[in-house]
């Protein structure tokens, strides 16, 4: 029999990818999704069985962070070796919307899987893993960001993650529970939620690219974070608990990189230079030149000719309302404790990662203007 393990936030971007490698390793995956009044599930539509397939790998749950008697049900009777504590209200801006919400969820969500587990007899049996996060460091204490590093939270989701941290951390040591936490910096991939930074501007390169939209509104162009693949992120998770003794920490890429330079390289991707040009609000990307040869390569002949009449054209611009009231400026992080105890890798790095999302995106996009019929791919469609 394989191992059982119970995903929060299976629908999530961590929850698909992680649920896909688990079942690869041969367990049987429990996933809890919440109630929605439209299908949720595209990230894991791959991996759905019918429920009366028998002897399923995946079974997929409803439930809310927000029901300790659901959460509770639900563990008592999946009795999970691993539970991956994945689900959360994530984003850092609209957590300033919802604070207490997010504080429910992120932070009260977490104590009540610690406090399911305890009361139904099974902290022997099941090891819990929490998704924390870099945003912890929020105004930096030290360069680069370690498990010693002290924290600054810096928005109303990582106050509440900041709860969900130190909870695990007490429950490892009151009850000895097997409850780690993995200090997660910033990762992404084609499946990453469209509202995040780097999700915003692949899609919106594409668009642009394919003469379905003019320009992107952008926030604050020169925070730094330290960007990897969620498809390495997931494997340290997994990693995290097969150790012996519970433990915390640090996964990154040691990498750091500004908005500014992640929308670059995402033009570059198919050849297109991007300039910046003033300062605060009144900063502008401009499309300062294009790599004819490569740009066709990726996006067809009769798009180049149509992108040509845009050179010297603005397409990035800054909008105050994406912009945080208290900002998280430089995000670095020291993984050497997960490279040397986990022996965790990661087989990706930013250039990888960009051309990964701006690949899927294109295409995704391509398919969105034929179905539409409009912006420049149509031409090559008819040639
Ligand atoms: P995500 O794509 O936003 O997924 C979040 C998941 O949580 C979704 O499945 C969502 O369900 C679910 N969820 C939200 N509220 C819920 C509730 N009240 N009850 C039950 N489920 C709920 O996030 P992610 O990028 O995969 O991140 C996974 C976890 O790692 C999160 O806890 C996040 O805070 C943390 N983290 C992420 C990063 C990163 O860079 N990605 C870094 C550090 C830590 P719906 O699909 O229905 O919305
Ligand atoms: O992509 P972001 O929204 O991610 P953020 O705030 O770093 O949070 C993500 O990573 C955390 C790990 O450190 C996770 F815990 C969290 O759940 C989430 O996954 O923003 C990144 C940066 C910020 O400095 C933001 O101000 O990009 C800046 N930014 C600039 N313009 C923008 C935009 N962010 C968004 N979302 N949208 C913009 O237009």
């Amino acid at each position: 029999m394989g191992k059982v393990a119970l995903i929060t936030g299976i629908t999530g971007q961590d929850g698909a990818y992680l649920a896909e490698f688990l079942i690869k390793k041969g367990y049987i995956v429990h996933g809890i999704k919440r109630r929605a009044s439209s299908f949720n599930t595209s990230r894991i539509d791959h991996l759905y069985q019918d429920p009366h397939v028998e002897q399923r790998n995946l079974i997929l749950h409803y439930g809310d962070l927000t029901d300790s008697m659901n959460l509770t049900r639900i563990i008592g009777e999946v009795k999970p070796d691993e539970i991956y504590n994945l689900a959360a209200m994530s984003h850092v801006k609209v957590s300033f919307d919802t604070p207490e919400y997010t504080a429910n969820v992120d932070g009260l969500g977490t104590l009540r899987i610690l406090e399911a587990v305890r009361l139904l007899g099974l902290i022997q049996n099941t090891r819990i893993y929490q998704a924390s996060t870099s945003e912890l460091y929020g105004l930096v204490q030290e360069v680069p960001q370690k498990e010693t590093t002290p924290f600054y939270p810096r928005s109303p989701y990582a106050v509440a993650k900041m709860y969900a941290y130190w909870i695990t951390v007490n429950y490892r040591e009151a009850y000895g529970m097997h409850a780690s936490n993995g200090i997660l910096f910033n990762h992404e991939s084609p499946l990453r939620g469209e509202t995040f930074v780097t999700r915003k501007v692949t899609r919106a390169v594409s668009r642009i690219l394919l003469g379905m939209q003019d320009q992107v509104f952008m926030g604050n162009l020169s925070s730094k974070r330290d960007w990897g693949h969620a498809k390495d992120y997931i494997k340290a998770m997994y990693l995290i608990l097969q150790q012996d003794a519970p433990d915390d920490y640090v996964i990154a890429t040691g990498v750091t990189t500004t908005i500014r330079d992640f929308i670059r390289m995402s033009f570059l991707e198919v050849g297109v230079e991007i300039e910046f040009k003033g300062v605060g609000l009144e900063e502008k990307g401009f499309i300062a030149g294009i790599k004819e040869s490569l740009f066709e390569e990726k996006m067809g002949v009769s798009c180049l000719e149509s992108f040509k009449k845009r050179l010297g054209e603005v397409v990035v611009r800054v909008d105050s309302q994406y912009f945080r009231l208290t900002e998280v400026e430089l995000l670095i992080g020291d993984a050497t404790k997960s490279k040397t105890k986990l022996g965790w890798i990661p087989d990706y790095d930013l250039p990888l990662l960009v051309k990964d999302m701006m690949e899927s995106d294109i295409r995704e996009m391509k398919k969105e203007a034929y179905l539409k019929e409009g912006g420049y791919i149509i031409l090559d469609h008819f040639e």
